[in-house]
């Protein structure tokens, strides 16, 4: 659930002379496989916000396989709030694209079919409206990441000074927020006497279908009452868990996927072979059968999802910190030091004891899958891109098992060593003392904290455990304080490298 900036160019061929398109599909090699299915029947009843690589790899597949076992109404239209650049990459391809699969001892591709146009929300948001409250639209699913909620990370709520939801709530018909998009739609099909769509969030939030509920129906309370009320009533905010490992597609997975097609496809997306998505079977107006494509639909999501943010998400964080500081491009380079991996392990002990593991799952072939899943070569997942919106990624990563150990009287060792990778990563200077390229909503407030209390443990991990929309009072207790603070001195020290061969 990356974000996806960089500029493609939408007409140039890459690695053949020919475009991925409708009609040019006839002419892929025989060992693509491709849709088989008649496109131009299929309608659209799925919105889906944030069209990044992981929505594609994801839930666009399993939309692809329900279209091909004969679901013709539930076509997707993607959408990208901000930026034209995926609507320029796949609108000249007819919203094609090819998705490989890299196991590490095989590579399979295949073309997606199953988005059927694109929408910019910036570019013109009456278009994007008109879809979403188009009675047709009977799901509106979004990958918007963590920042894309405009919430306060520790609560959960609202934030109603972010300067998005400020500009939303004065200009409703002209939104730039994902809230504001949902709730200009659903105020018009309220209007029209139309019931409203599933909101579907499948981003990595604690509660994410509760908390995107809390979120909206605050957001539309702000704008009427009624409305709050209305959409707290009729609309259902189903909470899932979605996992998939889809790193940044690179120029190289460009040229290369475009050379095996024997045509250009501008933005293809890379990813592994495993693929989960759990889902609570809460849907306001219909929904696809999706239990037919592999789907879990569940009536409580949570054991799931507290085992994928606090063991997967959790460890994938504490990697990406801990190996960029020690200079590892990648997961995979990372956890092909032994002391990284057996890091990565000892973050899953810790987090095991928080958690009550869903019916049927076994915790220690389930902690075996993910060393195996990071560790496969094929990925090129950088740790930089992991290490993107940490202030947004730690309350339900790595602080709530903190918590939860803390209540039971347990040490906290090994995750205050991963709070401390961050906190030395957003300083913004390596261990080599060069520069970081930080991202991050409030990169420029951590910035500033770490630059007033220098490279001094004792002044940084409180100055930074401070950070109320992170921490809360979390950090005001002395253990966590204490564990954090000699974390980050033995980083200061040693380096991240020699930190774990020491442990
Ligand atoms: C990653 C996730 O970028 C990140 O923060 O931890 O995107 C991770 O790859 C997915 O949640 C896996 O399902």
């Amino acid at each position: 659930m990356s974000s996806e900036r960089r500029k493609i160019p939408s007409s140039s061929p890459i690695g053949g002379i020919l475009r991925l398109t409708n009609a040019s599909l006839a002419r892929l090699p025989a060992a693509i496989r491709r849709p088989c299915y008649n496109r131009s029947s299929v309608r659209p009843g799925i919105v889906h916000l944030g069209v990044g690589a992981f929505h594609r790899a994801h839930q666009a597949v399993v939309i692809d396989d329900l279209l091909a076992a004969g679901s013709a109404e539930w076509g997707i239209v993607g959408a990208s709030l901000r930026s034209p650049d995926t609507r320029d990459a796949l609108a000249p391809q007819d919203c094609l694209y090819a998705l490989t699969v890299r196991s590490g001892t095989g590579t399979e591709i295949r073309v997606i079919s199953s988005l059927l146009a694109m929408e910019v929300g910036n570019d013109d948001p009456e278009r994007l409206i008109a879809r979403m409250a188009d009675p047709a639209t009977r799901i509106v699913s979004l990958t918007v990441t963590e920042k894309g909620y405009c919430h306060t990370p520790q609560t959960g709520e609202l934030d109603e000074a972010h300067p998005d939801i400020v500009h939303d709530l004065a200009s409703p018909q002209a939104p730039r927020s994902a809230a504001g998009f949902l709730v200009e739609a659903l105020a018009r099909r309220r209007q029209a006497g139309v019931p409203p769509f599933t909101i579907l969030c499948c981003d990595n939030l604690s509660a994410n279908g509760k908390t995107v509920q809390r979120i909206v129906t605050r957001f539309a309370a702000l704008r009427s009452e009624d409305l709050g009320r209305w959409i707290e009533d009729e609309a259902t905010f189903p909470c899932t868990m979605v996992d998939r490992i889809v790193p940044e597609t690179t120029d190289t997975d460009r040229a290369t996927v475009s050379s095996a097609l024997g045509m250009t496809d501008a933005w293809p997306v890379i990813t592994e072979p495993f693929t989960q998505w759990i889902v609570e079977d809460r849907f306001a107006c219909g929904r696809p059968d999706l239990s037919a494509a592999g789907v879990q639909l569940v009536s409580d999501v949570t054991p799931f999802e507290h085992m994928k943010l606090r063991l997967l998400n959790a460890s994938h964080s504490a990697l990406a910190y801990l190996g960029y500081l020690a200079g590892y491009e990648t997961i995979a380079a990372t956890m092909a030091d032994p002391h990284f991996a057996a890091f990565a392990a000892r973050v899953m002990e810790e987090a095991a004891v928080t958690l009550k593991m869903p019916d049927g799952t076994d915790l220690a072939a389930y902690q075996a899958s993910l060393l195996t899943r990071f560790a496969n070569p094929a990925l090129h997942h950088r740790t930089w891109q992991i290490a993107m919106d940490g202030s947004q990624k730690l309350p339900q990563r790595l602080l709530a098992a903190m918590s939860d150990r803390l209540q039971l009287g347990l040490p906290i060792d090994t995750h205050a060593l991963a709070v401390a990778g961050w906190m030395r990563y957003v300083t913004g200077r390596d261990e080599r003392d060069r520069e970081i390229d930080v991202r991050d909503p409030i990169a420029g407030k951590l910035a500033a904290i770490a630059r007033e209390a220098g490279p001094v443990a004792e002044r940084l991990a409180p100055a930074l455990l401070a950070v109320e929309s992170v921490f809360g009072t979390f950090g005001t207790d002395p253990r966590v304080a204490g564990t954090v603070t000699e974390a980050i001195a033995r980083l200061y020290r040693l380096g991240a490298r020699q930190v774990l061969a020491a442990d």
